[in-house]
């Protein structure tokens, strides 16, 4: 890209005129999914506001809450949930909200239902709030067949089913990774216009990849396979060089690294997470989604990760009275990764 230049530009592709612009190939459209996007973008933009102030207004620490995961809730988790279901609700264009903060999904009030399940984690990767390394929201968007009679059961859908996906990182700058089926694109806030601009257009991973990208402290409790895959990254045996590693352990700024630079980024299943840890609906259908669309691929171990059926909305979680074999889940592991 030519940065002389983009200083002067005047002709900047906002991502509302580019999402606009991709309504438009389809006449039929109403400009429904136009208006939710808008309402996420919004979203993510007073979530960015928050975490830039966050060590200033006090807001890191615990909010004394537990979510369903049994993790401690940050005051940022909470804050940005609210902000993202007050967002969603209020675009008029939602029926069901799945979010990683709420046990339960959301139906939203008939008088402002619209056609779109939204599921979504308002702010992944939060045990990395405290030391201000890159966390961000990532969210998928289906589409619901009947919006005044949905149930629990439609929701739950494989994620080759969404329409659109993305992720918003806070990082260095606010980046916003989008897809609606037509490829990727990347956009970067301007804070000075409260604007984002288009700065990574149409995204394609690189097709070999240098990098490899997993939390090696659970080495001890994966299966041999795994263990194998990654003692050639770093001893190849086909002459080539070892690969380098890099973990941030936010899965979003993991992958957005990935999307860029190329290469593997994994979170296998071990002895402690049978299942894997990454969740299905939320974390897993959207980044599969974005790395599909730029090329890539996305896998459990068994199958392709967008081929799965969550049979919980918080999937991989152990649900008690359902035995795990009588679970259509396809696979255990998760790996996202572009050559
Ligand atoms: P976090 O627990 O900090 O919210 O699934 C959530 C997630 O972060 C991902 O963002 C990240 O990739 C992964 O967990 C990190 O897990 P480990 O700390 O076990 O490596």
């Amino acid at each position: 890209m030519d940065h002389a230049a983009d200083t002067f530009r005047t002709d900047l592709m906002t991502i509302t005129r580019h999402v606009l612009n991709e309504q438009s190939r389809h006449p039929e459209s109403r400009g429904d999914l136009t208006i939710l996007l808008s309402h996420i973008v919004l979203g993510c933009k007073f979530v960015a506001s928050a975490v830039n102030k966050a060590g200033l207004a006090k807001l890191t620490g615990l909010a004394g809450e537990t979510n369903v995961q049994g993790e401690e809730q940050k005051k940022l988790d909470v804050l940005s949930n609210e902000v993202f279901v007050n967002a969603l609700v209020s675009s008029g264009r939602t029926c069901v909200l799945v979010s990683e903060e709420d046990e339960k999904a959301t139906f939203v009030d008939p008088k402002l239902r619209g056609k779109y399940c939204v599921c979504f984690d308002p702010l992944d990767g939060s045990s990395n709030i405290d030391c201000g390394v890159s966390i961000g929201t990532i969210f998928g968007i289906y589409m619901i067949k009947n919006q005044d009679t949905v149930t629990l059961e439609e929701v739950l859908q494989p994620g080759k089913d969404m329409i659109a996906a993305g992720y918003c990182m806070y990082g260095s700058s606010c980046t916003l990774v989008l897809s609606t089926g037509n490829g990727v694109n990347g956009f970067t806030l301007d804070p000075s216009l409260g604007e984002f601009i288009m700065t990574h257009p149409d995204i394609k991973i690189p097709p070999k990849g240098k990098i490899y990208s997993v939390n090696e402290g659970n080495a001890k409790n994966w299966d041999t396979p795994t263990a194998k895959y990654v003692e050639k990254c770093k001893y190849p045996t086909d002459g080539s060089s070892p690969k380098s590693l890099r973990y941030i352990g936010s899965m979003v700024a993991d992958v957005h690294r990935t999307l860029l630079y190329g290469g593997i980024f994994l979170y296998p299943a071990d002895k402690k997470s049978p299942s894997g840890k990454l969740r299905v609906m939320y974390e897993v259908f959207p980044m599969s989604f974005l790395m599909e669309e730029a090329g890539g691929q996305s896998f459990t171990g068994k199958g392709r990760s967008l081929d799965l059926i969550p049979t919980d909305i918080h999937d991989p979680r152990e649900i008690p009275d359902i035995p795990r074999q009588q679970r259509q889940r396809g696979g255990d592991q998760g790996a996202v990764r572009g050559g």
